[in-house]
């Protein structure tokens, strides 16, 4: 036990009646929700950065957490990792996910912080053998220190860029060695502040062939999980080249990585492109690219990714009822990538914020599957697309321009159009949330 969470019990589901704050009311791990247990559906990760790194500065000012771990040497780093299995424990969640900035103090050369990662990387497997929690993913702090300011892969500066490969190796060895699920990339910098300095055509080929690296790796250590990318248009570049879902698939289609790399999808990021959280995930699963999501809320006024835990269930079910459709998650998971607000100094604060976005997520997974297994809406879908189930249908499909004009003509086609329902279809969904 740490001084940190003395006095916080172990959070039980004790049921939505139940008035204990320090209680789950809907996520009941063994729970069956459409044939599996609602921990393997939800299979939720907290995230290392937000609630254990982050200092709570905004860009009007600097630190407002003091945690006793803060400070760089491996002895607060092993400090910062008890504490924070600790937390994991309380919460029963069954991952984490880590950079090696968050795990490890950075030295003075790439040699000392590789060394400072392979040390808290075997601290981490200690504390692992007596903990249930396990690595959803690994991935490597490529945008906060001033060498990645103009780009990791895709810096002007091949020095950088061989700096970027050290890193990531041993970032994805990490991640091997504590059985990670998946590695995820995301590209804070992997953009530009100026078209005027910048080269697309350089900084694309280079970020293609670093990702293939990145594959060709994976494949040559065996590492079994999955390569994930995480969508996001801007912040803190001004644009950002995997700007969303439908990007980057044309992307990992240009350099030859479609059957290779899946996305991670961020509730924020959707909203910071203009899309809604459901639309990624539904286009990420039409493209069969989908991989996990990285669960938060942006505030809607702000225009800022400002990484709130979800306290929305109406609007979560949209995204778990895509997920659901999706067949739900292979190797992802749920990860909170979600932070306190930065008056939010107690370790109250930190440990009841997972309880609630938890809660949020599990009862969105239970309307979503009452939806689903009502099975109303998907007949509805089903039925507005049955013209495409006839031979005829079918056949034009292969057919050409100039025969299909001939059968128009031929049945003097006169299409009468249907109601898309959309407002029957929302009362219905109302029933479910
Ligand atoms: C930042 C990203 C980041 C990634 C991991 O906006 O969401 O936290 O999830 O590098
Ligand atoms: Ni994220
Ligand atoms: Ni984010």
């Amino acid at each position: 036990m740490t001084k940190f969470f003395k006095d916080i019990p172990t959070i039980q589901y004790e049921g939505p009646d139940s008035a204990n704050e320090f209680a789950f009311r809907h996520y009941n791990p063994d729970e069956v929700v459409l044939g599996k247990r609602m921990e393997d559906h939800l299979r939720f990760a907290a995230a290392y950065w937000h609630s254990f790194a982050w200092p709570g500065g905004d860009p009007f000012g600097g630190q407002t957490f003091e945690r006793p771990w803060f400070g760089d040497t491996m002895d607060l780093a092993k400090m910062k990792a008890d504490v924070a299995f600790e937390m994991f424990d309380i919460l029963g969640v069954p991952y984490f996910c880590f950079h090696d900035a968050d795990a490890r103090p950075e030295g003075s050369t790439f040699t000392e912080s590789q060394r400072n990662l392979e040390e808290i990387t075997d601290y981490f497997a200690q504390k692992m053998e007596s903990s249930k929690t396990r690595l959803l993913w690994g991935t490597a702090n490529m945008f906060s220190h001033r060498r990645w300011m103009s780009g990791a892969s895709t810096n002007p500066d091949p020095d950088v860029f061989a700096y970027a490969a050290a890193t990531v190796k041993g970032c994805m060895d990490a991640t091997m060695q504590l059985g990670g699920e998946n590695y995820v990339l995301w590209g804070g910098r992997e953009g530009y502040e100026t078209l005027l300095n910048t080269n697309l055509r350089v900084e694309a080929d280079n970020m293609g062939r670093f990702l293939q690296m990145v594959v060709e790796y994976k494949h040559k250590i065996g590492f079994k999980g999955a390569i994930l990318i995480e969508p996001k248009p801007q912040e803190p570049s001004k644009h950002q080249y995997d700007y969303d879902v439908a990007t980057v698939y044309g992307f990992l289609c240009r350099y030859g990585l479609e059957k290779e790399v899946k996305v991670n999808i961020e509730q924020g990021h959707a909203i910071l492109a203009g899309h809604s959280f459901e639309h990624e995930i539904a286009t990420a699963a039409s493209l069969g690219i989908f991989g996990s999501i990285d669960m938060n809320r942006n505030d809607y006024q702000s225009g800022w990714d400002t990484d709130q835990f979800p306290n929305n269930h109406v609007e979560k079910a949209l995204a778990f009822y895509e997920i659901l459709r999706a067949g739900g998650y292979t190797t992802g998971g749920t990860n909170f990538d979600a932070k306190i607000r930065r008056q939010s100094l107690d370790p109250e604060d930190l440990v009841l914020a997972h309880v609630g976005g938890m809660d949020t997520c599990a009862r969105a997974l239970k309307s979503a599957a009452a939806l689903l297994a009502d099975g109303s809406l998907e007949a509805a879908r089903k039925d507005r697309y049955a013209g495409w189930e006839t031979p005829a249908a079918k056949a034009m499909l292969g057919s050409d321009l100039a025969t299909i004009a001939a059968d128009v003509l031929a049945r003097n086609v006169n299409p009468q159009p249907h109601s898309g329902r959309q407002e029957r279809l929302e009362n219905l969904w109302n029933r479910f949330v």
